[in-house]
């Protein structure tokens, strides 16, 4: 028991091939300049108040690019031995699965995708991924199971990346806006406050292995 709960990672997920990588850092590129020259002639609805540098340095951009499953922390996060204890995670693990990016987001904290997992990916979604943001996200627990499903590409100095998913959420339980624009890549909504969310045209795929990480 004491050598299982030392084994246990930080986190389990996906994480993208690294074609997947280089395809999603580059699409996400594309989306920070295209949003960038429209904010240009938008006003009163800048994502870094105030500030004039680019998005693309705004955000400090991540080295390995994955989609958190079970956030574990070595196993001090509660639920993470009978997470880690699931056939399902044991039997899929090492497998590789096409992740849909289905919208990119930005807010004044983070930059992130969006990814909406099928019925064969969500059996290794937690069941309280979205119930156990409530507190920091009201309404957030009422969402459909896998809506905290997210890639990090970025974060705000000083902003450590499990707000990705939050911020995520966020924008999740707010009310549908139209969109504010059709860009090359798909059509931009803005949700106040900083908040942008980009839904990809073509949903893009990307080929991830199912594991986990330890530091
Ligand atoms: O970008 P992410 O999904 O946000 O990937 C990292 C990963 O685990 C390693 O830090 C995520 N993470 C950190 N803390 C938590 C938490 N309390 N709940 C869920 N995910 C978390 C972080």
């Amino acid at each position: 028991r004491q050598l299982d709960e030392v084994c246990l990672p930080l986190f389990f997920g996906w994480f993208l091939l690294t074609p997947a990588q280089d395809q999603l850092r580059s699409t996400g590129s594309d989306f920070l300049t295209a949003l960038d020259g429209f904010k240009k002639n938008a006003v009163g609805s800048s994502v870094n108040e105030g500030q004039e540098i680019p998005l693309e340095q705004y955000f400090k951009g991540k080295r390995s690019l994955h989609c958190t499953t079970k956030f574990c922390d070595y196993g001090k996060a509660e639920g993470a031995k009978e997470y880690a204890e699931k056939p399902e995670v044991s039997e899929l693990y090492g497998s590789v699965f096409d992740l849909a990016v289905s919208a990119l987001f930005v807010t004044p904290r983070t930059f992130g995708a969006r990814v909406s997992l099928t019925d064969e990916q969500l059996v290794l979604w937690p069941a309280d991924a979205e119930k156990e943001a409530e507190s920091s996200v009201p309404g957030a627990g009422s969402l459909p199971l896998g809506s905290r499903a997210h890639i990090t590409l970025g974060c705000a100095d000083g902003v450590e990346p499990v707000q990705t998913g939050l911020d995520l959420l966020e924008i999740l339980v707010l009310p549908e806006v139209e969109p504010v624009t059709d860009l090359e890549l798909g059509s931009l909504r803005f949700y106040g406050e900083g908040r942008w969310m980009l839904e990809l045209k073509e949903p893009m795929c990307a080929a991830a292995c199912f594991s986990s990480f330890y530091k």
